[in-house]
């Protein structure tokens, strides 16, 4: 980009608005503020952005020509899903010189082929839709997570989702069998197979996913899917102590023959806060326990013998000393309701003031000694600290959120946020683990990576950047500083 200190002004914002409608249409650039201004603050509400407009491409073809005016006029591009990422990633910036590419209108089913069980869909659908398409087809698109029903499968492609069902059928990458992108200089890779082997070169689309929209523009996926489970069980632990939550999942994969598709760490302050903030909101056990195990365990055909292993496992976790309560849900209905206890602890949390959040991971078995060690260091920062610790243990993945100390303003709770940061990040480095499990860096974490990755790492992706997008077009200051080329 040729000037930081140089936002786009009311004139340009005009005459740059007409060029792009010429692509798009009217309904394709949105430029009025009340409109507009959801789309220019991040999920948390932390940081409002700004941009003179939002384009909206209808079709792909829209898409690569919106780049290529781009980049004739100098502007960069941040490319934007649902808005439900949690590290700034869809945020534009004044001093960017960016307008939004949402891919919203782009949300046609293109096609479910049930022998190859692949569905084809453009990237604005939304998740839940995707997920629908493939159940009316009685089969089963696993990514799953609280956000479905706003985010879209670009973002969950280009962010590398993760979610509560990663432990049985992997991250968003995984789920991939072919992509179409939009490179930065306007060209379209039809990249869009439906292989699920193909030895020959470089696996491209591998770059593109996880890039957080910083390497090409995602505009349609060939997604793999699965067969419906056929029996599910879902149980809600209160456990004896924190250390209990590994063995008891350990266990479960064991016993099941690795048939937990969820496992979510939940500590008692998560269900006080949703009991107090959240209408409708039950504690499905009779006393409280200092931390719980909401497990998922499903098989592929009824009557599988599923059940009795899953009742054996916790039969011997309350023999064990590892459970001291606990209850398998007698119904969809009940099952229902402890996954949405897990869905509204996040929003809780929200309800009840500031909170800094971390989504780290560490090899499982180290989750225990991870929290035990950040509680730690967290309390000695900042005397009285509510540490609110949840998550995809079943992936080692903590979302070590932290909320604002009884009596404290923001303000002042802020005020400590590098420094938690720096000490809870070093303990996860230190443990083996990474700083971002499935959030991504966005611009939130940018610095905070860069201390931990190392300097190879760091110099191959700034190449891979520099090579597939040389005038940082495509979302400047996201996972790497923004590289300013003056032309
Ligand atoms: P956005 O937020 O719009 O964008 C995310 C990033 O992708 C940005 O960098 C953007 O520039 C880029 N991008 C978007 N679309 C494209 C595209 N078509 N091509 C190229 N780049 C693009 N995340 C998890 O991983 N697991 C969870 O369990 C989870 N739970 C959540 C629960 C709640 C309540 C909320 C609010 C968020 C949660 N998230 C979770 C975070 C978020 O929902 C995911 O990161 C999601 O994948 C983002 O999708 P989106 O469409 O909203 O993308
Ligand atoms: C979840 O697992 C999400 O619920 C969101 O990843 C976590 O926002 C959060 O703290
Ligand atoms: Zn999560």
């Amino acid at each position: 980009m040729s000037d930081l200190n140089h936002p786009i002004d009311a004139g340009e914002a005009d005459q740059l608005a007409a060029r792009f409608e010429a692509i798009v249409g009217p309904k394709g650039v949105m430029r009025d503020p009340a409109e507009l201004a959801p789309h220019l603050v991040e999920s948390r509400g932390k940081v409002t952005g700004w941009a003179p407009f939002m384009v909206s491409p209808a079709d792909t073809q829209e898409v690569a020509a919106c780049v290529r005016l781009a980049a004739k006029s100098d502007i960069a591009l941040v490319p934007q899903g649902g808005n439900t990422g949690r590290v700034g990633g869809a945020l534009a910036l004044a001093q960017d010189r960016a307008i939004l590419l949402n891919l919203g209108r782009m949300n046609k089913i293109r096609a479910l082929d049930p022998l190859d069980n692949t569905l084809t869909v453009e990237a604005g659908c939304i998740l839940a839709n995707v997920q629908a398409a493939a159940a009316e087809a009685d089969l089963l698109f696993p990514l799953s997570l609280g956000a479905e029903g706003s985010c879209q499968i670009g973002g969950n492609l280009a962010s590398n989702a993760g979610g509560i069902h990663v432990l049985r059928y992997g991250n968003a990458r995984d789920l991939v069998l072919g992509l179409e992108v939009v490179l930065a200089d306007g060209t379209v890779w039809d990249g869009l197979g439906a292989l699920r082997k193909d030895n020959t070169g470089y696996d491209l689309k591998q770059l593109f996913l996880g890039s957080e929209g910083t390497l090409g523009i995602i505009t349609a996926a060939c997604l793999k899917l699965f067969s419906r489970p056929q029996e599910s069980i879902s149980a809600f632990l209160g456990l004896t102590d924190l250390a209990a939550s590994v063995k008891l999942l350990a266990q479960a994969r064991k016993d099941s023959g690795d048939s937990v598709v969820a496992c979510e760490l939940i500590p008692r302050i998560a269900i006080d806060m949703s009991l107090k903030h959240m209408p409708g909101a039950v504690d499905p056990l009779a006393e409280p326990h200092d931390w719980y195990l909401l497990m998922e365990a499903t098989a592929g055909r009824p009557n599988s013998g599923l059940s009795e292993a899953f009742e054996a496992t916790l039969a011997a976790g309350f023999e064990d000393g590892l459970i001291a309560d606990g209850t398998i849900a007698a119904s969809e209905a009940q099952a229902a309701a402890f996954w949405h206890l897990r869905e509204i602890l996040v929003e809780a949390q929200v309800k009840e003031g500031a909170s800094i959040k971390h989504d780290v991971s560490v090899p499982t078995s180290r989750v225990p000694e991870f929290i035990t060690q950040a509680n730690e260091a967290v309390e000695e920062v900042m005397p009285g600290i509510r540490p609110y610790p949840f998550g995809h243990i079943g992936d080692g993945n903590v979302h070590y959120n932290l909320s604002v100390p009884l009596g404290m303003s923001p303000e002042a709770f802020f005020a400590g946020e590098d420094e938690i940061h720096h000490r809870v990040h070093d303990i996860t480095h230190a443990l083996g683990g990474s700083i971002s499990a499935e959030h991504g860096i966005g611009r939130f974490k940018v610095g905070e990576n860069a201390r931990f990755k190392s300097p190879i790492e760091l110099a191959l992706m700034h190449k891979v950047k520099d090579a597939l997008d040389p005038a940082g077009l495509l979302n400047p200051g996201v996972i790497l500083p923004a590289a300013r080329v003056d032309k």
